[in-house]
Formats: structure tokens, C-alpha cells, sequence
């Protein structure tokens, strides 16, 4: 049995239940309420010690890290393959992923400035200080403090979306050859860069994803949209209620 703690707009999920829905798995989905500090909850660290989403369960045993989830999914339920035949490329694809998670806070800037800083900015600092203790790593306690009390300013969200744009150069020139991140097929580095992509077209820096900015990015989006499995996937939208 398969069990997915994840929450609807958290791109790590988001890639989780894209490599469960390529896969045709079925499987029992747990929301983690973000807002709610669900993942931080002394029941939730003992499956993610990590205080992060997703984390999938296999057969009683709690996995994490998004990327890892997904080789794991692969491994044990090889058709379709989502992994490259060469020990070469899977190492490339590995250091896709590698890098894409290297960005995550670039997303969070953009991401937690909707849903989770109203419910934050209500935090008496009291609260605050109780949930900062609770969350296990200093890097995301210091993104709680400043959704909470001192929101990124414009300058650092230039920087950011700076950062995400050239994520979409690195991509242009690797996806030259085949149209697809690594080698000549689909993969999970194509799964792990979806849903930056998908942030970064809806509102980070939409003019990047077009024609025009990034010709091979926009055609891979487009294709990547069109997969059965993206749309059973529930990418968004990431705005709204
Ligand atoms: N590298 C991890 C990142 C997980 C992660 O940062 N998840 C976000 C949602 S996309 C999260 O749980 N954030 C809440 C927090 O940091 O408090 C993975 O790929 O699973």
C-alpha cells in the first residue's frame, strides 16, 4: 500500500504525485496542512525527520526527500521507465534534481508569501517563538521568521526570480538534443523541474517561459502539459483560494 502526505500546492508533492500518476499507481493521499504546521507536528517528524512534504509510506515504511521518492517508485515499479538506461545519464539526472532542490528557496520567496504569511503575520510572538522551536532545520526557521514578521523585499525577489530564470537557461541548452532534460527520453529530471517551471510561468516570471525568451523550455512545457499523467497530477493552480 502506498500512502502520499503532500500538500496540493507544494512543489515537491506536486512532483511526487506527477512520478505516481506516469506510473498509474494508486495510492492513499494524506493533505498536510502547511499553514497549520501539520509538518511539524511531533507525529509527523517521526515519519520526516526533516519537518518537510511530501513523504510517502510503502508498505508501512516512511520515505523522504521528493527526488529520492521518485527513483525509490522507479525502482520498485520499473514500467514506465522514468529513469535513463546509462549509469552516465542517471547521474546527470541525478544532478538535475540535485540542483533543482538547490533552488528551492528561491520558490519559497514567491510561494509562502500568499497562503502562509496571512496566517503567520497572525502569529503573537509568543506563537512564533513555539512553532520556530518545532521546525528542525535554521534555514526554514528563518523563512517562517520572515514570512511571519519581515516579508522578502522587492530586491530579494529580483535576485530570486533572477536565480529561477537562469534555471531556465541551463535548461534551453540541455534540452537542445532530445527535447527532454536527459538523454533522448522523459525522466525524473523532467519531473523534478515541472513544478518550478509551472511557478515560475504563472507568476514568477511568466514572460521567461515563452517562445520568444525560451524556445525550447516553452516547447517542453507545452509537451510536458500534455501527458495524460500531468493532468491527473493536480499542478494548480497554485493562486485562489
Ligand atoms: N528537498 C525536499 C524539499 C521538501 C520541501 O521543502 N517541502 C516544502 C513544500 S514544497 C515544505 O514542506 N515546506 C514547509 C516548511 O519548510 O516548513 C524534497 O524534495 O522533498
Amino acid at each position: 500500500m502506498i500512502i502520499l502526505h503532500h500538500g496540493s500546492r507544494s512543489s515537491a508533492s506536486r512532483r511526487v504525485r506527477l512520478c505516481l500518476e506516469e506510473k498509474g499507481l494508486r495510492y492513499e493521499g494524506h493533505v498536510v496542512d502547511m499553514a497549520k504546521m501539520e509538518h511539524h507536528s511531533p507525529e509527523y517528524l517521526k515519519i520526516n525527520p526533516l519537518g518537510v512534504i511530501p513523504t510517502l509510506i510503502h508498505d508501512g515504511k516512511p520515505l523522504h526527500e521528493s527526488g529520492t521518492i521518485c527513483e525509490y517508485l522507479d525502482e520498485t515499479y520499473p514500467d514506465p521507465p522514468l529513469r535513463p538506461d546509462t549509469p552516465f545519464e542517471r547521474a546527470e539526472m541525478r544532478n538535475w534534481i540535485r540542483h533543482i532542490d538547490g533552488l528551492i528557496g528561491n520558490l519559497i520567496i514567491f510561494n509562502w508569501r500568499h497562503h502562509l504569511q496571512k496566517t503567520a503575520s497572525q502569529w503573537t510572538d509568543a506563537e512564533l517563538a513555539e512553532k520556530l522551536k518545532s521546525i528542525p532545520s535554521k534555514e526554514r526557521q528563518e523563512a517562517w521568521l520572515r514570512v511571519a514578521r519581515k516579508p522578502y523585499t522587492e530586491e530579494e525577489r529580483d535576485a530570486a526570480r533572477g536565480k529561477l530564470v537562469v534555471l531556465l537557461d541551463k535548461m534551453e541548452d540541455a534540452l537542445k538534443p532530445s527535447g527532454w532534460l536527459v538523454g533522448k527520453a522523459y525522466s525524473i529530471a523532467d519531473i523534478a523541474a515541472a513544478p518550478f517551471v509551472k511557478r515560475i510561468d504563472e507568476e514568477i516570471a511568466p514572460d521567461e517561459v515563452t517562445a520568444q525568451k525560451h524556445p525550447r523550455v516553452n516547447e517542453w512545457w507545452t509537451k510536458l502539459q500534455e501527458r495524460p499523467a500531468f493532468l491527473r497530477a493536480d499542478f494548480g493552480p497554485f493562486l485562489g483560494p
